[in-house]
């Protein structure tokens, strides 16, 4: 007769030793096998923790918490990695990229990029809510674009490997346009993703979550669930709105959103 062994958790030693080697991977640019090889049955709560551990580790570099993304609220997006449940990530201050400011191309595994909107908090949020309340917490919206740098080789990886990696979060832009969040329409925004001059993307602001409010309202469920809030000040990107676009050396990115001017950068 054959015994199925009851699950076994993942030791907390276990869960740093995992965040060091994601962040080792990020910090030099060589991408990793996937956890879920070595430890097939991580589960989403337990890969939480671990991304929690990885930005620790960022946070004893001097470099604090500015907010939080979330990810695959898209069907684009869900459909280009095969996971099809929105997750979010943490955003440390290093991730930020100055609007018209130059990304390493060398200090990146493998980097991709996708047009987005971002919020910017007035208020903290400790509670689940729905996107109408979330909304009154919004001062600011602008547009936004994601540089996502998966640590996994090949950029696969199932759905506990990329929360356990921060939801693949490399670098931010954020645009100088802030809009207050009543001031526009944010159903049905049309977004454009320029490399080179080259239209390589287009989408809608409805392509997230059907309302990025909602994906705001997700995150604020998903964050009380873990016992933990969104601070006044935060930054919040929304998920990218279409499929992300690979870089290269040279390439200059701009993402042209309705109502929110543009943001761009060049990779050097
Ligand atoms: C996961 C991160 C997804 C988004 O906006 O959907 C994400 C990935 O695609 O690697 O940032
Ligand atoms: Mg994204």
């Amino acid at each position: 007769m054959t015994t199925v062994s009851p699950r076994e958790p993942l030791t907390e030693d276990t869960r740093a030793a995992l965040a060091g080697r994601l962040h080792d991977a990020a910090r030099s640019a060589r991408s990793v096998p996937q956890i879920t090889a070595e430890h097939p049955s991580l589960d989403v709560a337990e890969a939480y923790l671990i991304q929690d551990a990885l930005w620790q580790l960022r946070k004893l570099e001097g470099f604090p918490l500015v907010g939080r993304k979330m990810g695959l609220t898209s069907r684009a997006k869900m459909e280009q990695v095969g996971v099809h449940e929105p997750i979010s990530g943490a955003l440390t201050r290093d991730m930020q990229v100055a609007d018209g400011g130059e990304l390493r191309f060398a200090e990146h595994c493998h980097p991709r990029v996708e047009p987005e909107v971002a919020f910017l908090l007035g208020k903290d949020i400790d509670e689940p809510l729905g996107p109408a309340q979330a909304m009154t917490a919004v001062d600011a919206v602008c547009c936004a674009l994601e540089i996502i740098d998966s640590r996994y080789k090949d950029f696969r990886f199932t759905l506990p490997d990329v929360v356990a990696d921060n939801a693949s979060s490399s670098h931010f832009v954020l645009g100088s346009t802030l809009r207050g969040p009543r001031d526009l329409n944010l159903a049905n925004l049309g977004m454009a993703m320029e490399v080179n001059g080259r239209v390589v993307q287009t989408g809608s602001s409805a392509a997230i979550l059907e309302h990025p409010a909602r994906s705001l309202a997700a995150l604020t469920v998903q964050l009380a669930a873990r016992g933990l809030s969104l601070k006044a000040g935060d930054v919040v990107l929304a998920g990218g709105a279409t499929a992300a676009v690979p870089l290269g050396v040279g390439d200059f990115v701009q993402v042209r959103v309705d109502g929110l001017g543009s943001a761009g950068f060049v990779v050097r």
